[in-house]
């Protein structure tokens, strides 16, 4: 966990949202959350924002979560954004300035193969319950429209 640190801050977009918007536009954007439950998942796994939103993940869990962004579908912007969202509280946000589709993953709790595809949910792959279930991996999709 400590070698993870400096990766986070060598990526740079560990910008408060407001100071981000400031910048930006002189206006507040408009802030969509998302948010790791007690559990190894994004709540929502979807969401579709508008250009110049903002999203903010928060993680509840008790373990550290990562926002990692699959660059093989990434079309929105933030291209290698590779994140630690600290365990009990963490939060990270982005701004989003054009349209398309931002992808992610947390890299604790979900694999891709060689060709940037998520590996298939099973014994080598996905996240195991308590029942011995492994279910999807742990990602996310963001839909960014055009403004208006
Ligand atoms: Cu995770």
């Amino acid at each position: 966990m400590r070698k993870l640190i400096p990766i986070v801050l060598d990526v740079g977009v560990l910008v408060p949202v407001g100071a981000y918007s400031a910048a930006a536009k002189g206006d507040q954007p408009r802030v969509h959350k998302v948010m790791v439950p007690e559990a190894d998942r994004f709540l929502p796994y979807g969401l579709v924002i508008h250009v110049g939103d903002a999203v903010k993940w928060t993680n509840n869990d008790g373990d550290d979560h990562t926002v990692v962004s699959d660059d093989m579908f990434n079309t929105a912007g933030h291209q290698g954004t590779d994140v630690v969202i600290a365990a009990s509280g963490g939060t990270f946000a982005l701004r989003f300035n054009h349209p398309g589709m931002f992808v992610y993953y947390c890299r604790f709790h979900a694999q891709l193969d060689a060709y940037g595809q998520p590996i298939a949910p099973g014994p080598d792959g996905g996240i195991q319950d308590q029942n011995g279930n492994y279910g999807t991996p742990m990602s996310g999709v963001i839909t960014v429209l055009p403004e208006g």
